[in-house]
């Protein structure tokens, strides 16, 4: 039996799910995280033009999202060389109740924000195919997102994202401009040492 929730809000393929993981289905996530950053830790990326960014990641899946000085890709490892571990059972449980697909998500992108980390306005087009849906889970301090739309100079609009809340990208939304201006740090308890992390679950077909 498939069963999919409807979303609280929606605003063209845009669908926000606030609250929709409970405290302890947080919990029982940041644990399955823990795994992942095991077998894979988290790096600090470098963007292309040299610069580091502010916010860590790591991945889980077939293919994770990197970036250093040769460029941004979709790599089958990590930069220190191992494996992406499976992604959990309990996140790919979550996709499949928002988005109703019968494909899954290639990639977890894993991000954590420390204190005063951010992420500048960008769009997600490293992936092979646009028409999937991007998922997007938060956890731990709430996050100021801002969202324009597919041209860099359209109005954006902010919203803030809390530990709980899922947001669906579809439609017109998935080549949305969008990024994260601040960070409340320690504005939540579910991390011991504070901090946000994002989950990004993306189709990527890369045609391989
Ligand atoms: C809109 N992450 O990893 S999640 C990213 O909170 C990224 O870490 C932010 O942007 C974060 O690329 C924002 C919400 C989100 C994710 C993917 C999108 C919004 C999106 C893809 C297309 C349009
Ligand atoms: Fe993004």
């Amino acid at each position: 039996m498939r069963v999919r929730v409807e979303p609280e809000l929606r605003i063209g393929g845009f669908e926000v799910y606030p609250g929709l993981l409970s405290p302890s289905e947080q919990v029982a996530l940041v644990e399955d995280l823990r795994q992942v950053v095991a077998a894979a830790p988290f790096v600090s990326p470098v963007t292309p033009g040299g610069r580091p960014m502010s916010v860590r990641m790591t991945a889980a899946g077939r293919l994770g999202w990197i970036t250093d000085r040769h460029g941004y890709r979709y790599s089958p490892v990590h930069p220190q060389g191992m494996a992406w571990p499976p992604i959990p059972p309990r996140v790919l449980s979550l996709w499949d109740k928002v988005t109703g697909l019968d494909r899954r998500p290639d990639c977890c992108l894993v991000n954590f924000y420390g204190e005063g980390a951010r992420m500048g306005l960008h769009q997600d087009r490293d992936e092979g195919d646009f028409t999937f849906p991007v998922v997007s889970i938060s956890l731990g301090d709430s996050a100021l997102f801002r969202m324009g739309g597919t041209d860099r100079k359209d109005p954006t609009r902010s919203l803030w994202l809390s530990s709980g809340d899922v947001v669906v990208l579809g439609g017109a939304a998935r080549l949305a401009w969008h990024g994260i201006d601040r960070v409340r740090h320690g504005s939540s308890s579910l991390l011991p040492q504070a901090g946000r992390i994002n989950l990004t679950l993306r189709v990527v077909d890369l045609g391989d």
